[in-house]
C-alpha cells in the first residue's frame, strides 16, 4: 500500500510539473497569465490537502497538498524567477500572500451567514474554515518568507556554482523546504500538538519532492536545449544556457559597446552616442572637438615582436589615453589602432593643447616591446567652425592627421597646422 501511495506521489509531480511547465514554456503564445493563474488556483487545493488529506508512504505520513503541491509551487516560482527576473515574480508571491490573506479575511465574514440548509444535510463547514484561518495567516507568511529566499538562495549560490543550474535548483529548495517545514511544524506542534514523525514524514516527503523536481528540471533544460519544440520568440539557446537568461544578459550589458581588447569604448558607442554629444553641444551653443590619435609605424611593431606583443603595446596606449581623459569625455578605439576622443565643452585651442598633452604622455610613458617610446600622431577638428555634424568635424580631423604624418609623424595637426 505504501509503495502504491508512493507511486501515485511520483504520478503527481510528473503530471504537475509537466503541465505547470508546459504553461511556463509556452508563456509567449499563452500568455503568462495562465501560468500564474492556474499556479494560484493549485494553492487552494493544496490548502486544503494540506489539512485533511494525509497518506502513509514509506517514510512516513504525510499530506501531498504540502509535499508536492506546495514544494512544486516553490520550484516554480523559482523556474519563472531564472526564465524571466525579479519584476515578473514579484507578481506571484505578492499575489499569492495578498489572496491567501483576502482569502482568510473573506473567511471570517461568511462565518456571519445565516446559511440555508442544502438537500440532503450537506452543509459547510465552517468551523474547518475557522480552524485554517490562523494557520493560512501563518503558511501564508511562510510561503511569501520561502519564496524570497529561494531567489536570494539561488542567487548567492551563483557566486560559487554559477553553471550548475540543476543543482543551484536542488540545493535551494531542499535548503528552504526544510526552513518552511520547520517553521510550519513548530506552530502545527504548539497549536495541535503535532508528534515529531509528523515533522520527519513531512520533510522526508519535501526532500524526495525537490530530488524529483530537479530531475524533471534537469530533463526539461536538455529538451529545452537540444529541440525545437519552444514557441518562444526567442532563440531557446538564448533562454535557458547554462547561465540564466537574466545573468547572461547582465553579463552583456556590462560588456556591450566596450572594446574587448583594450576596454575603452567601441566603434558602435562611438557612432551611437557621437552624434547626439555634437547636437546636444551645439544646441548648447558650445563647441565641441574631436581628437584623432594614430599610433605611428604600428605595423613595423607587429613584424618585428608579433601580433600578441603589438596587443599588449595598444592596451598600453589605452591605458594611457583612458589616463588622460577626463570623466566627461568619450574615448573610443575607432578602429586597430585608431582612438578618438570627443571632448565636449571645449573649443579648438583648448582641445590642441589636450591633444598635445597627450602625444607627450605617450611618447614618454608608452613604449614599444624593445624599449623605444611608441609615437602617435594626432589630428584635431572642432564643432562648429569645422562643421556642424559628426562626420565632417572627423574628416577634417582625419585630414590633419594626415598631415601630422606627412610632415614627419609624432605631432599634433589643428586647424592652424602643426601645433
Ligand atoms: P603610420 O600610421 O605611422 O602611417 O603607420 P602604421 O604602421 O601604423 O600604419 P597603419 O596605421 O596603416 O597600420 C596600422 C597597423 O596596425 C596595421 C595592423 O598591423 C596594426 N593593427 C591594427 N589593429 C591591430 C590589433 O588589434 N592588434 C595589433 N597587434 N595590431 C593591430
Ligand atoms: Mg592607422
Ligand atoms: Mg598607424
Amino acid at each position: 500500500m505504501q509503495w502504491l501511495n508512493l507511486g501515485l506521489f511520483l504520478v503527481e509531480a510528473v503530471v504537475y510539473f509537466s503541465v505547470m511547465t508546459a504553461f511556463l514554456h509556452f508563456r509567449r503564445t499563452l500568455g503568462l497569465g495562465v501560468f500564474l493563474a492556474a499556479l494560484g488556483v493549485m494553492h487552494f487545493m493544496e490548502t486544503y490537502l494540506a489539512a485533511v488529506f494525509y497518506v502513509q508512504l514509506p517514510f512516513g505520513t504525510v499530506s501531498p497538498g504540502s509535499s508536492i503541491f506546495f514544494a512544486g509551487k516553490l520550484m516554480m516560482i523559482l523556474m519563472l524567477y531564472i526564465k524571466e527576473d525579479a519584476a515578473t515574480v514579484r507578481q506571484p508571491i505578492y499575489g499569492l500572500f495578498l489572496g491567501n490573506l483576502l482569502t482568510v479575511g473573506l473567511a471570517q465574514i461568511l462565518q456571519w451567514h445565516a446559511a440555508v440548509a442544502m438537500p440532503g444535510g450537506r452543509s459547510a463547514d465552517m468551523g474547518f474554515l475557522d480552524e485554517m484561518g490562523w494557520l493560512m495567516v501563518w503558511g501564508t507568511t511562510l510561503l511569501y518568507v520561502d519564496a524570497i529566499a529561494i531567489i536570494l538562495l539561488y542567487e548567492r549560490l551563483g557566486r560559487w556554482i554559477e553553471r550548475h543550474i540543476v543543482l543551484r535548483f536542488a540545493i535551494s529548495g531542499a535548503v528552504i523546504l526544510t526552513f518552511d517545514q520547520v517553521g510550519f511544524y513548530t506552530v502545527l506542534h504548539i497549536l495541535i500538538d503535532a508528534p515529531s514523525a509528523v515533522f520527519f514524514g513531512g520533510w522526508y516527503a519535501k526532500l524526495f519532492a525537490v530530488l524529483v523536481y530537479s530531475f524533471f528540471f534537469f530533463i526539461y533544460l536538455k529538451i529545452d536545449q537540444n529541440e525545437r519544440w519552444s514557441a518562444s520568440s526567442r532563440q531557446i539557446k538564448d533562454i535557458f544556457h547554462d547561465l540564466t537568461f537574466r545573468e547572461r544578459y547582465h553579463a552583456l550589458l556590462a560588456k556591450a559597446g566596450l572594446d574587448g581588447l583594450t576596454g575603452v569604448l567601441d566603434r558602435g558607442r562611438y557612432e551611437m552616442d557621437g552624434p547626439e554629444l555634437v547636437r546636444k553641444s551645439l544646441a548648447l551653443r558650445q563647441s565641441i572637438s574631436l581628437v584623432i590619435v594614430d599610433a605611428d609605424h604600428f605595423k613595423d611593431v607587429n613584424d618585428q615582436f608579433g601580433h600578441q606583443r603589438g596587443d599588449a603595446v595598444l592596451k598600453d596606449l589605452a591605458a594611457c589615453l583612458t589616463r588622460n581623459a577626463r570623466s566627461g569625455d568619450h574615448l573610443s578605439r575607432f578602429g586597430g589602432e585608431e582612438f578618438v576622443l570627443l571632448l565636449s565643452d571645449t573649443d579648438h585651442e583648448e582641445a590642441v593643447e589636450v591633444a598635445e598633452r597627450i602625444r607627450q604622455d605617450i611618447a614618454a610613458r608608452v613604449s614599444r616591446p624593445d624599449g623605444t617610446a611608441l609615437t602617435v600622431s594626432v589630428g584635431v577638428a572642432t564643432a562648429p567652425e569645422d562643421g556642424r555634424t559628426l562626420d565632417l568635424i572627423l574628416s577634417r580631423a582625419d585630414e590633419r592627421l594626415y598631415q601630422a604624418k606627412k610632415d614627419g609623424r609624432n605631432r599634433v595637426h589643428g586647424r592652424l597646422g602643426r601645433f
